[in-house]
């Protein structure tokens, strides 16, 4: 018997992580992952997908060493390499393509937010590309960046201060953990809360609790916020003070509103006028009230409207910056990602070049690009030709709108790499696959909580299987190689006493404070400073965006296959379809190789109800396929009221690491098939809709 220890870190068995947690070890074997009481954010909380992590790190589909390519792409035949060949061969093929094509030529990508990725803009603007692709542009960002127009960083719900009324729009926390949130704040607010308005489509458990549940036809969020603001600025429901004293463009606003009834709203996203006035009269009566938003705002063509719909129904209440409502919290203590990312290092006339950035002006502001324009610049070599692409954990093929289309361009690209954990679908298709290591096997600042001001060390508990090294050696490690030397180190550790410095700690002492560092809120900042936009006001008419050719006040429009354009389309494909409303068990396209996880959600599940199946002759765990123009995907029939019957929700993420390579399933039950890119998007972000297609579903 060895001797049991417990190491604190934070967990980031999840994308988003950030929980507080100590690893049981007995000697070198891992033993459980455990919650951390003492944590200030989950408070000893912890989720399966934590617990799933010791099987999931010693999994034989992890990637052990470097490979390349010993056959055709994608024909599943490899040759295990040293990783100095691998990286050799990368730089040199980097540093050719900027001779030849220039450093835009070659994308570099990430999935969902990391916590390395300020570490993968170092690199790529050091080598001069503005070509960075992730999902973004309908997961989260919609909101940082309208937020960055109006002046300042995303408001917050302020959980600590306890919201009297709290509206959770379009969010399934208890089931995400989302960027910045963790469950257990919500769950003890829809305990403490005197009111819950919940928006959503489906029953959850968050619905289950509210005193007010608008089951709203799936992207129509944006007219269903002019609905209620409407009633909020006809029945004088507005903060007075802050509309006269620190806002300017109110009346423009108001009289965009009058074309925003409740009634007509009703006809448009199906809630009924009475509640729509209902859930405008609660949330401006309560003293203080706060809006959880989710992806469900964002995963459509209004995303960018609805979030700044949002934030002016905040800020009409008078609930921006107030205890209690949505809060800009204090910068954490430490050296800004964005100044660790080196923006500034690349060149103006490089940012010009950025893919799709004279058409979303927003995805400019924050350095991002929707996919679509990096799969027309590489199959339609518009507005140039993209050679190379290196991406680091995103699973492209199952994950991306339109898998069409992300398979052709993954075929044709001259040169792609891509780091993972694991064999996957997309691992399959690359010329050269690096092996990462998993949040237990490498040190961290853990910076999840940073826009509450607070950062948290990440401790490494145990050596990393085979050869795989932290992503963030591979930027140090192509770094150095590319010739940027002086802003890479040989040991991470170095990188974190950087980004320590303005704290005044270095890793050394930092690491063994799992407490982490907080800075606390300061209430009301914009009555001594004022907005950062122009005029130092609160823009209701965002003059920006009337600059840059965008509308300056929000407005509504019909998703491209909503039910009112009455189309042959609709006829033949009358469902609406939602996808990937987040599931317990799996984050994005992970944990499929989990036995923990597979075990209570073996399959693909399509939520239906009862009418709409019984009208198909399909019954609950029926197989079915789920079709519209663009493809088919195959899934199990979960028989429910919970939803519409005019509306289906259909599981994202599925592939079937079972199955074997190299197409692991890939192509059966991807729901990606039948999403698009092509458009219309969001105007100023380049969303594309996730929620609110169109399908039809039958028995198979
Ligand atoms: N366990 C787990 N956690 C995750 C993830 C995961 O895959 N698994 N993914 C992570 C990622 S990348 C993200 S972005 C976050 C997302 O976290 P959330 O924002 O909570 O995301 P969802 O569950 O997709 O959507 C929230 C709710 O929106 C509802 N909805 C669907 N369509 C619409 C619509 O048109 N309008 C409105 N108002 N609501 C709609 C769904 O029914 C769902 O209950 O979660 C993160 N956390
Ligand atoms: N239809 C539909 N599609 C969606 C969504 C939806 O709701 N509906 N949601 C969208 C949203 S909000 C998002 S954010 C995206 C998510 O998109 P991605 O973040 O790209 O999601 P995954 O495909 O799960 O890719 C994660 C991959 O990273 C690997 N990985 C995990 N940790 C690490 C690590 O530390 N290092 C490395 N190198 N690899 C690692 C995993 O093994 C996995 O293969 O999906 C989007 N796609
Ligand atoms: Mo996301």
């Amino acid at each position: 018997m060895n001797q049991i220890t417990k190491i604190d870190t934070l967990c980031r068995a999840c994308g988003h992580g950030g929980c507080g947690v100590q690893i049981v070890k007995d000697g070198e074997k891992l033993i459980k992952v455990e919650g951390d009481k003492n944590h200030p954010i989950s408070k000893g909380y912890t989720c399966k997908i934590a617990r799933a992590s010791i099987e999931l790190r010693e999994h034989p589909m992890r990637l052990r060493h470097p490979m390349k390519r010993a056959g055709a792409r994608g024909e599943g035949k490899w040759e295990q390499i040293s990783w100095e060949e691998a990286l050799t061969t990368i730089s040199d093929k980097l540093t050719l393509f900027k001779e030849e094509s220039g450093a835009e030529s070659v994308v570099f990508g990430h999935g969902t937010g990391r916590d390395f990725q300020h570490y993968l803009y170092r690199l790529a603007h050091l080598y001069g590309s503005p070509n960075v692709m992730t999902p973004g542009h309908m997961c989260y960002l919609p909101r940082i960046a309208i937020s960055k127009v109006l002046g300042f960083d995303i408001p917050l719900v302020d959980y600590d201060n306890n919201p009297e009324c709290l509206m959770v729009w379009g969010a399934n926390h208890l089931n995400s953990n989302a960027d910045e949130y963790c469950a257990i704040n919500l769950a003890n607010s829809l305990k403490r809360s005197n009111k819950v308005i919940v928006i959503d489509p489906r029953r959850t458990a968050v619905t289950e609790r509210a005193d007010l549940w608008l089951q709203l036809r799936p992207g129509t969020d944006s007219a269903l916020a002019l609905g209620m603001l409407h009633v909020i600025v006809k029945e004088n429901l507005y903060d007075q003070d802050f509309v006269t004293n620190y806002a300017s463009g109110f009346e423009q606003l108001a009289e965009r509103l009058e074309q925003f009834p409740p009634e007509k709203v009703a006809e448009i996203t199906w809630v009924p006028a009475e509640q729509i006035i209902e859930a405008a009269r609660l949330f401006a009566a309560a003293k203080s009230g706060a809006i959880q938003w989710g992806v469900g705002i964002d995963q459509n063509v209004n995303c960018v409207d609805g979030a700044r719909l949002l934030l002016n129904m905040v800020a009409l209440t008078g609930n921006f910056d107030a205890p209690g409502g949505n809060v800009v919290f204090m910068p954490s203590p430490v050296m800004p990602a964005r100044e660790f990312a080196l923006f500034h290092k690349l060149p103006p006339e490089q940012q010009k070049k950025m893919l799709g950035g004279e058409q979303y002006k927003l995805g400019t502001i924050i350095g991002r690009l929707t996919p679509h324009v990096v799969w027309d610049a590489i199959l339609e070599e518009e507005p140039y030709k993209v050679r190379g692409m290196l991406t680091f954990a995103s699973n492209l093929l199952v994950i991306r709108e339109n898998a069409h289309r992300v398979y052709e361009a993954l075929k044709k690209i001259e040169f792609f790499v891509t780091t993972d954990l694991y064999r996957t679908p997309t691992v399959e298709m690359a010329d050269i696959v690096l092996p990462a290591t998993t949040w237990l096997e490498h040190d961290g600042v853990g910076d999840h909580w940073k826009s509450h001001g607070y950062v948290f060390p990440r401790n490494k508990v145990v050596e990393p299987v085979g050869e795989a090294w932290p992503d963030i050696k591979i930027f140090a490690e192509l770094g150095k190689r590319l010739g940027f030397k002086e802003y890479f180190w040989d040991d991470n550790r170095e990188s974190f006493d950087i980004m320590l410095k303005p704290a005044g700690l270095t890793w050394e002492e930092f690491k063994d404070m799992p407490e982490g560092l907080q800075t606390k809120p300061v209430y009301h900042k914009y009555k001594q400073s004022g907005f950062g936009a122009p005029g130092r006001k609160y823009e209701f008419y965002i003059h920006q965006l009337e600059e840059w050719g965008y509308d300056p006040l929000p407005d509504y429009h019909e998703p491209p296959e909503g039910p009112l354009r009455e189309t042959e389309f609709v006829d033949k494909y009358p469902l609406i379809l939602t996808t990937g409303s987040r599931l317990t068990n799996f984050f994005g396209s992970e944990g499929r190789q989990s036995e923990l996880l597979r075990k209570d959600h073996p399959d693909p599940l399509v939520e239906i109800h009862p009418q709409a199946a019984a009208a198909r002759g399909i019954v609950d765990g029926d197989w079915v396929t789920i079709s519209s123009p663009r493809g088919e995907a195959k899934f199990k029939a979960n028989v429910t009221d919970g939803i519409d019957a005019r509306v289906v929700s259909a599981d994202f993420g599925w592939w079937f690491p079972e199955k074997g390579g190299p197409e692991y399933g890939w192509r059966e039950s991807n729901i990606n098939f039948l999403t698009d890119d092509q458009g219309p998007n969001d105007p100023m972000i380049g969303a594309t809709p996730l929620k609110g297609l169109q399908c039809e579903i039958r028995k198979i």
